[in-house]
């Protein structure tokens, strides 16, 4: 235990450490969370008493292919994301009920499975508590299961979207692919509970208006793909943890998009396939400006993240932003792996900025980006400088 003392806001001699000592629970350490005074001690307090970083944590910082490959299962209460967890690793370990809110906490844990190709991989897996919508959660605990639900996305390579077969698509579901958008991973969209379908299809009547299987699962996925977005060549599979039905099929998908995620797409390519596709489809005008890209390079993986120097970054519309990354996706075959554009425009004079202050930011501008003749680069992206995430 460590003694702090806030709202330390004055120099020494003004708080009274000495009756803090008195409390018997060793050295205080005076803070104020308003000024920041301390920060640094109370810092290095915490750091010294969580001791060193496990050797296991420090080398996963970076994934390698021996790496076991992390992915979570989210979705609406009830949908079956335990009841797929548990098939896949083959026990009964994480508790299955008709009750929604059956999962609390997102539970991790370890498998191998063996891949088409033969080959066997390693699998870290999280199980992750149902997400309601944040105005639905009645406790704290709904409240924290949620909190961990999203941690687990951003802690996993690919996100399998869990929807039931028989509810159809709802809103709820659209935002919780939203959640997996924002950190840009790829998404296995997954539609459970396939057996309760063909079951109704072949000896209850179907689902009116329906006229068969078939013609349910084609509405299913126009109903999908038309009310939630998903970065082109999401693999979609419906499947049934009750039978077992095309389990396997989402590994697979997995492995193969994990695989796509460590590409390295080369500048020359990327900036030809750039101009081909503002050529083919040139953006939108706003304003009576038209957004306009210099040069492209790719700085960093999971997510693809590619560095664009423009015009005015503000000019690129949502949707030629989906253009250009449905392009690339297309022409590098990245299905289903979400494209990051990281926009550096050209620096525009401050009203009232001096003459000089503007011509050293230009100058600035210029060292930063290269110059804006892209078209004529091809084939001399080793002379340029690639940067990381880390940059
Ligand atoms: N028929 C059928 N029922 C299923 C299938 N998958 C799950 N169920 C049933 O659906 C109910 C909910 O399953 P769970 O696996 O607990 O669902 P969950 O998504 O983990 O639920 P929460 O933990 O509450 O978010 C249980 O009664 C399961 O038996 C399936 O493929 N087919
Ligand atoms: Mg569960």
């Amino acid at each position: 235990m460590r003694l702090v003392i806030n709202k330390a806001d004055f120099d020494d001699t003004k708080v009274d450490l000495a009756a803090a000592f008195r409390l018997g629970l060793g050295e205080p350490l005076p803070v104020s969370a308003e000024h920041g005074t301390g920060e640094t001690e109370l810092r290095n307090a915490i750091l010294a008493a969580l001791g060193p970083l496990p050797a296991e944590a420090a080398a996963s910082a970076t994934k390698t292919a021996a790496d076991p490959l992390c992915v979570c299962f989210i979705g609406r209460p009830n949908v079956g994301k335990s009841s797929l967890s548990n098939r896949l690793l083959q026990s009964d370990r994480l508790i299955v009920s008709p009750t929604p809110g059956t999962t609390r906490d997102s539970v991790e844990l370890p498998f191998d499975f063996r891949g088409r190709d033969g080959n066997l991989y390693p699998f870290r897996l999280i199980d992750t508590a149902g997400l309601k919508a944040a105005t639905k959660l009645a406790t704290p605990v709904e409240y924290f299961s949620r909190l961990r639900s999203l941690d687990a996305i951003r802690k996993t390579d690919v996100v399998f979207l869990v929807l039931d077969g028989v509810d159809g698509v709802t809103q709820q579901d659209k935002a919780i692919a939203g959640e997996a958008i924002k950190e840009r991973k790829p998404i296995v969209v997954v539609v459970n509970k396939w057996d309760l379908v063909r079951q109704a299809f072949k000896s209850d009547g179907g689902f009116a208006p329906y006229k068969n299987e078939r013609d349910y699962r084609e509405k299913y996925e126009h109903a999908l793909f038309e009310r939630l977005y998903f970065t082109p060549g999401a693999p979609l599979i419906f499947v049934s943890a009750m039978s077992g039905y095309e389990v396997d099929r989402m590994l697979n998908s997995a492995v193969k998009l994990n695989r796509m995620l460590d590409l390295k797409l080369t500048t020359a390519r990327l900036n030809k396939v750039l101009g081909y596709l503002t050529e083919r489809t040139p953006p939108p005008s706003v304003g009576g400006k038209r957004f306009r890209i210099y040069y492209a390079t790719q700085t960093g993986n999971r997510p693809f993240r590619i560095k664009l120097f423009c015009n005015r970054e503000e000019q690129l519309t949502e949707s030629y932003r989906r253009y250009l990354e449905a392009g690339l996706v297309d022409e590098f075959g990245l299905n289903g792996c979400p494209v990051y554009f990281d926009l550096v425009g050209k620096e525009k004079p401050e009203p009232g900025m001096s003459f000089t202050a503007l011509r050293e930011s230009q100058e600035k501008a210029r060292r930063v980006a290269p110059a804006p003749k892209w078209r004529s680069r091809e084939g001399t992206e080793e002379n340029l400088h690639h940067e990381t995430i880390e940059d």
